[in-house]
């Protein structure tokens, strides 16, 4: 049972017996997630004050240009799941391809496979506003012993044993689920523990907040358009409030706690949107659902996409179960 003041480290070992596979492993996953996000955290602290900040001169296979702490964290979460006996593969945001862990004795004999966003929202970094790490945590579908193929990774967000994400705002808070609710934990600082803050998250029913770059409206499709006037309509509750950090994670946080619809949508610039489907969208979509929420493609439920590639990308509706019904129905609607 979750209870407040609880320690990470306590509760992952006293809900040990509720995950789908009890053997450990999965608990070990977690642990090791929590103590990269820690390193990360000390790291993107610190951007401010040390010359880490700043392009560092690469570029990913999206065409961005990646910053260091992007490639440190990546580098972070990569080593700490390598250097443990649990991870068979790993899929990043920022690697063209998949790695291939064959463990200790060389013999595949490692479970899951974990896809990351190491740093996400990294253009924030530089003014010091929220980034966080999103993950997600498969079983393998092919043959222990062998080495890990792409089928392992492109797997529908309906079978992720664990999702979860760390937001590193003004707390740094890790929030996971392992298909049992959704809890919330906050970091101190001062002594490296994560404690439970937030027992099982929800989602409201529905909220007042809209999130969405309405920048790009021009070249938004006529549903969202319709939905965005519907949310700006004097009517009702409305006019909702506008809140778009531009991040994510945070953005996400806080539309789960206080209410709210998270959209990137398609557009006449990119046909698919631009989050990706397998690290951003199905874990955010997992968490969404765990909490009462609801994660959609404007259409169709994410975690029921099954993937094609790596670095899909898909239009992306998440957040208050009845504000994405709303904006799906617009989506429907639309001429
Ligand atoms: P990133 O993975 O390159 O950081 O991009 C993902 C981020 C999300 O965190 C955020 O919601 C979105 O991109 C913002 O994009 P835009 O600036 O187009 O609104
Ligand atoms: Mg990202």
């Amino acid at each position: 049972m979750a209870r407040k003041n609880q320690t990470l480290g306590e509760f992952i070992i006293e809900n040990q017996s509720a995950f789908p596979y009890s053997s450990g492993e999965l608990s070990r996953l977690i642990n090791s997630i929590r103590l990269a996000a820690k390193v990360v955290n000390h790291e993107v602290n610190k951007a401010g004050l040390v010359d880490i900040i700043g392009a560092a001169g690469e570029t990913n296979i999206q065409g961005e240009e990646q910053q260091k702490l992007d490639v440190y964290a990546n580098e972070k979460f990569i080593q700490t799941l390598t250097n443990r006996e649990i991870v068979c593969g790993i899929a990043s945001e920022e690697n063209d391809e998949f790695i291939t862990i064959q463990g200790q004795n060389k013999d595949h004999q490692n479970k899951y496979v974990v896809l990351m966003d190491p740093l996400d929202g990294s253009s924030n970094i530089d003014v010091n506003v929220s980034v966080g790490t999103i993950f997600s945590v498969y079983r393998r579908v092919t043959p222990l012993g062998t080495p890990v193929t792409e089928e392992d990774f492109l797997q529908p967000g309906n079978q992720q044993v664990a999702a979860g994400y760390v937001v590193y705002g003004t707390s740094t808070m890790l929030v996971y689920t392992t298909g049992h609710g959704v809890n919330g934990f906050t970091l101190n600082p001062a002594i490296g523990t994560y404690y439970l803050s937030h027992p099982n998250m929800q989602f409201p029913d529905s909220g007042r907040i809209y999130s969405i770059n309405e920048g790009n409206y021009n070249h938004f499709p006529q549903g969202v358009k319709d939905y965005i006037k519907y949310c700006q309509a004097e009517e009702e509750d409305r006019p909702y409030t506008s809140r778009y950090i531009g991040s994510l994670v945070s953005d996400i946080h806080r539309n789960m706690i206080k209410g709210g619809i998270y959209i990137y949508p398609k557009s006449s610039k990119s046909s698919n949107g631009k989050l990706r489907l397998l690290y951003e969208c199905n874990p955010m979509a997992f968490i969404a659902e765990q909490a009462g929420g609801k994660a959609s493609d404007g259409f169709q439920r994410i975690m029921d996409i099954k993937p094609t590639e790596l670095h899909q990308r898909i239009p992306f509706f998440c957040g208050s179960k009845k504000m994405v019904e709303k904006a799906e129905e617009f989506m429907k609607n639309a001429p």
